[in-house]
């Protein structure tokens, strides 16, 4: 007999803890199924020199729990990847949650049995799960874009992605590495290496809008101010749009003088954190002549920085307007390029030819490489769900629903897939926000839902076609109306040869968000069909025959 549980999730990230722990609280059976060895998600994968991320640490940690938050002392304003891990592994030991998680285990295929109401997912040892709810919590950005480059099997030395990053330490000292990819973990990683390499080439496709990384470490004074005040600032950044606690402006860039815009772009450069720049005017993402000079803005700082005016004008973005990729913060990227040692290759004159047993081919000649580091992203946003071969009602599988781009409804659930949920899905905001606060929303949100069901004595919620439809066309309308369409970004899917181009992430802000998908649950889940009452056996009963044992 297959193992049975209330809910099973993939992924024991952010998402997956977070489901644990609000799922077994609310008395469900739940198994998280976990392909590292170890928890983590994106935090465990990406190890690469120099990953921190891009958000503060009191943005970037859950607010679920003050004991939580009273204990752990954050070391620095942005965490730096081990800090982070530390920080989930902690989590995990302190809410025991590592007795549901069944690591070192892929999620292979999860199909709908209709009868039943539930799905009976297949892992990769061969094991059969049967679960009411099956819960994609694999990460927005985790499917490593390793792509295909001719000749990479022959390349005789090191090849790593950053997103799959070794755990055991890697020593750059004296090697010639190539860096290939200039988003943020391209810009963390060469950065992070170029003082111990011998050459460092940075292959670049895109120029990035790269800021400087003003991190230092949190006082004792710092932390006790936040540890007072972190309950207002978490409410303050639920209902932000951006899952953090700074205000959106009001005052529109083209309103004041290019004294006044200067000043306030120096000021936001200076005193940096992701968001500065863009919220210092309120129209920089929706009007083009607005981000032109902030874009501008940035392009003086790389031609005042890169002493070589062609290397200067190689790194600097003219094809996009800034923010409509993400934008990357740098610890002396543009300075890094004034270095003997340091060479910038533009793809866009000389493209890869292939990957040579010695080195990389471009179309000005070979150059031999000890290392050679992709930093080429990820299949975002879908990737993680497109790797499980699922198939929801009367054979529907999420590869066809989706052919077309993603559609789901709200990011939390797609029609033909009954008892599915997505944490941070296309469609919802997740991606252009603080991560765990939209990740906290959607957990929330999720837990009331199966609470809801069982309450009622429920077995099965659907999104309705039409329902979903609108929220696709909601999603792209409102991006429709910024700038943010206009580039190739993995927002768009541009970064994935083949991929249907649809902008993925709701623009609309995690406040407005959060407060449409409570309506739609105060009004009985408005848009969902639901159903019941359950077919599979009770599972609550079946709970109490393994002794009170939840998770099995
Ligand atoms: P990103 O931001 O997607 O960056 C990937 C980089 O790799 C980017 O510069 C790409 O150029 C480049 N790339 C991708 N494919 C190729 C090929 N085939 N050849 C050359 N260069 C290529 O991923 P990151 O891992 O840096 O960051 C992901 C997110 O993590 C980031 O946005 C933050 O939210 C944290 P392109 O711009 O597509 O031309």
């Amino acid at each position: 007999m297959p193992d049975r549980y209330d809910a099973v999730i993939v992924g024991a990230g952010f998402s997956g803890l977070y489901l644990i722990k609000r799922l077994r609280d609310a008395g469900f059976s739940v198994l998280a199924v976990e392909a590292a060895p170890s928890v983590g998600g994106t935090w465990y994968w990406n190890a690469y020199p120099g990953a921190r991320c891009d958000v503060e640490s009191f943005d970037y940690s859950y607010s679920f729990s003050k004991e939580l938050e009273d204990e752990w002392d954050w070391s620095e304003r942005y965490p730096g990847q081990p800090e982070l891990l530390r920080y989930l592994n902690h989590v995990a030991d302190r809410f025991d949650l590592r007795r549901d998680i069944r690591f070192d285990t892929r999620v292979t295929s999860a199909t709908f049995d209709e009868p039943a109401n539930g799905w009976t997912v297949g892992l990769d040892n061969g094991d059969t799960l049967e679960a009411r709810f099956f819960i994609l919590a694999g990460g927005a950005i985790s499917m490593p874009n390793f792509t295909a480059i001719e000749g990479r099997e022959s390349f005789a030395g090191q090849i790593y992605h950053t997103g799959t990053w070794p755990h055991e330490p890697i020593d750059f000292t004296g090697k010639r590495v190539a860096v290939i990819g200039t988003g943020s973990s391209g810009v963390q990683t060469s950065t992070a290496i170029a003082d111990k390499v011998a050459q460092l080439t940075v292959f670049q496709r895109t120029p990035n809008y790269t800021a400087p990384v003003l991190n230092h470490p949190l006082t004792p004074e710092a932390l006790a101010e936040w540890r007072k005040t972190s309950g207002e600032r978490h409410e303050r950044s639920r209902h932000s749009r951006q899952g953090i606690p700074y205000a959106f402006p009001t005052v529109a860039a083209l309103s004041v003088s290019a004294e006044e815009r200067q000043e306030a772009y120096r000021n936001a450069w200076e005193n940096s954190h992701l968001f500065a720049l863009r919220l210092t005017y309120s129209d920089l993402m929706v009007d083009e002549a607005a981000n032109e000079t902030v874009s501008e803005f940035v392009r003086g700082r790389i031609r005042e920085t890169v002493k070589d005016p062609v290397t200067a004008e190689r790194l600097t973005p003219r094809s996009y307007p800034f923010a409509t990729k993400r934008p990357c913060l740098g610890k002396g990227y543009y300075e890094m390029f004034n270095r003997a040692h340091v060479r910038l290759v533009d793809l866009r004159e000389t493209p890869i030819v292939r990957i040579t047993p010695e080195g990389i081919e471009t179309t000005e000649g070979e150059a031999p490489f000890d290392a050679i580091v992709f930093a080429t992203g990820f299949d975002a946003l879908t990737g993680a769900a497109a790797r499980i071969a699922i198939t929801g009602r009367d054979g529907l599988t999420l590869h066809e629903a989706w052919a077309g781009g993603p559609e789901t409804y709200l990011g939390l659930a797609s029609a033909g897939f009954p008892n599915l949920f997505l944490v941070t899905g296309p469609g919802s905001p997740g991606p252009l926000t603080a991560m765990v606060k939209s990740i906290e929303q959607h957990v929330d949100w999720i837990t009331d839902c199966l609470e809801h069901l069982r309450a009622q004595g429920l077995a099965a919620i659907e999104a309705e076609p039409e329902a979903q439809a609108k929220w696709v066309e909601h999603v792209q309308q409102v991006a429709d109306g910024t700038l943010y369409p206009r580039a190739n970004s993995w927002y768009v899917g541009a970064n994935i040869p083949g991929k249907p181009r649809r902008f993925m992430p709701y623009l609309g802000g995690l406040g407005v968000y959060r407060a449409k998908c409570d309506a739609i649950a105060a009004a009985g889940y408005e848009g969902f069909v639901l159903s019941g009452p359950a077919a599979l056996p009770e599972l609550a009963t079946e709970r109490d025959q393994r002794g009170g044992q939840i998770g099995g």
